[in-house]
């Protein structure tokens, strides 16, 4: 399957998202970890988005029960669970996003309950549906990613390379050849898996190494740096006649 363009939205920004739909992207990606959307924002875009034909992830801004709960509760299609310690850690999170027995999520009254009772039946759909994306951009995280990929809970993986460059005594992330394999290595697991895998991917360098790869989706914007790129290129043209 062709990999699906994403971006970020880092801000509460509706037209961001119809505008990135409007030139060909795909999915969007809630960032509730570094943006400054709040819940109410997101209760509003999510069911927007979904609308209007983007798939529709949120990186939560912790990965809490309440916080997966809530973005799966308002009809997002996945979430994103950022800053996975290790194994155990990706296991507890993980299974707030599965109604028992496969999980811990909790049942609520939501939007994708149709404001109603639940069924069986809807039970059985949602853990098939929403899709659970585990981070790996911490050390430990790398080094657990296969048992964190073989986790039931676990749909995908999302490959965080700021991050785990860093966290791997690389400093800051510069799509060097470290880079590249460690990125080589979890789509790898991933696929050994089978399971999804997504990555962050605003470096046209690193791009070009992890497209071939194959991920489901792939971030290469947001809505902040589309407008600085937008303001910068409208500037420069100011004095052109
Ligand atoms: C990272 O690269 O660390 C990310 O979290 C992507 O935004
Ligand atoms: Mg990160």
């Amino acid at each position: 399957m062709e990999t699906r363009p994403a971006f970020w939205l880092e801000s509460d920004n509706q037209k961001a998202c119809e505008i990135a739909k409007i030139v060909g992207y795909l999915v969007v990606v809630f960032d509730m970890e570094h943006g400054t959307l709040d819940e109410h924002a997101l209760d509003r875009l999510v069911p927007f988005c979904n609308g209007i034909g983007l798939e529709t992830y949120v990186r939560v801004s912790e990965s809490t029960q309440p916080r997966i709960q809530m973005s799966l509760d308002i009809g997002a299609n996945g979430v994103i669970l950022p800053q996975i310690r290790d194994l155990a850690h990706a296991r507890n999170a993980a299974a707030y996003s599965k109604y028992p027995l496969r999980g811990t999520r909790g049942l609520g009254y939501s939007r994708t309950q149709l404001y109603g009772a639940a069924t069986n039946e809807f039970i059985a759909m949602e853990n098939q549906i929403r899709r659970c994306y585990v981070m790996i951009e911490t050390a430990e995280a790398f080094e657990d990613a296969l048992e964190i990929a073989r986790l039931d809970c676990v749909d995908g993986l999302f490959i965080g390379p700021a991050d785990l460059s860093l966290a791997r005594g690389r400093g800051v992330f510069a799509a060097r050849s470290d880079d590249i394999s460690d990125m080589t290595r979890i789509a790898q697991i991933a696929k050994d898996a089978g399971k999804l895998w997504a990555v962050a991917a605003g470096n046209a360098a690193y791009r070009k190494a992890v497209l071939p790869l194959g991920p489901t989706f792939a971030t290469s914007a947001d809505d902040l740096s589309a407008l600085l790129t937008g303001f910068r290129h409208m500037l420069d043209r100011h004095d052109a006649v």
